[in-house]
């Protein structure tokens, strides 16, 4: 009987695991078709770069631990948000906005949360659109809506909370008030480039008439 029951919770382990896969591939077909379907039509796409990871097992259960979640695979379904996770890095902050829309207007997508960190920074400076929703996930016996985490963002947002994680990490919420100062002042530094290559952005799509009549880009800029 022991063994039995060893097999169903590998069996519902294993499952549970493979449905955050499916739900992951399945958003990042959907971005994918959005990334190409712009940059054929457009010239140009408002997506830069997608990325996914899957929190590993060990991953999970020290996040459950950490919240105090009930060490259930349906409780751990319900509270933990962020164990498929995408990254979609835009050119312009109002390409981060477009992003959002497109995929929160899709039919089979059920938007569970947004956090606009765009507009409302978090203190240490902090940017990006976290975006929470439930995607349907197809399985021989059952439908499963899956839970996956996806954060938007540009490529300076995405370059300032790349190298924070990297530097910070090991202080683990103690970061010297001095440090915490300058990532600050790094951070609007980034603010300000995302800005000045969104202006420089919108006078060349003014100019574009003229560029298509022939004018060379580097001559106007
Ligand atoms: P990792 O290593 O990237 O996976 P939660 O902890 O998710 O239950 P919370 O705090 O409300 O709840 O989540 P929030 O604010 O949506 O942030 C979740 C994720 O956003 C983090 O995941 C980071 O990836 C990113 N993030 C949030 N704040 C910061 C920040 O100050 N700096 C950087 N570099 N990234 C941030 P994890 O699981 O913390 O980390």
């Amino acid at each position: 009987a022991e063994k039995a029951r060893h097999h169903e919770i590998k069996t519902e382990l294993t499952r549970f695991m493979m449905s955050y896969k499916f739900a992951t591939d399945e958003m990042m077909t959907k971005i994918n078709i959005l990334k190409e379907e712009f940059a054929s039509i457009h010239d140009y796409s408002p997506i830069e770069h997608v990325s996914s990871r899957i929190k590993s097992p060990e991953g999970i259960l020290n996040k459950a631990l950490r919240k105090g979640c009930p060490l259930d695979l349906e409780d751990i379904r319900r509270q933990i948000q962020d164990i498929a996770g995408i990254r979609v890095t835009c050119s312009f902050i109002s390409d981060t906005y477009r992003v959002l829309d497109m995929l929160t207007s899709q039919e089979d997508v059920t938007v569970l949360e947004v956090k606009d960190y765009v507009a409302a920074p978090k203190s240490n400076g902090y940017k990006s659109l976290h975006l929470i929703v439930a995607i349907p996930v197809f399985m021989s016996d059952r439908v499963e809506p899956v839970t996956v985490e996806i954060q938007i963002r540009t490529v300076a947002m995405d370059f300032w909370a790349s190298l924070e994680h990297k530097i910070f990490y090991k202080y683990r919420g103690v970061v010297p008030a001095n440090l915490v100062a300058e990532l600050k002042e790094a951070a609007d530094v980034a603010n300000r480039l995302d800005i000045q290559m969104e202006r420089l952005h919108n006078q060349v799509v003014a100019l574009e008439p003229t560029v298509r009549a022939g004018d060379d880009l580097l001559s106007i800029a």
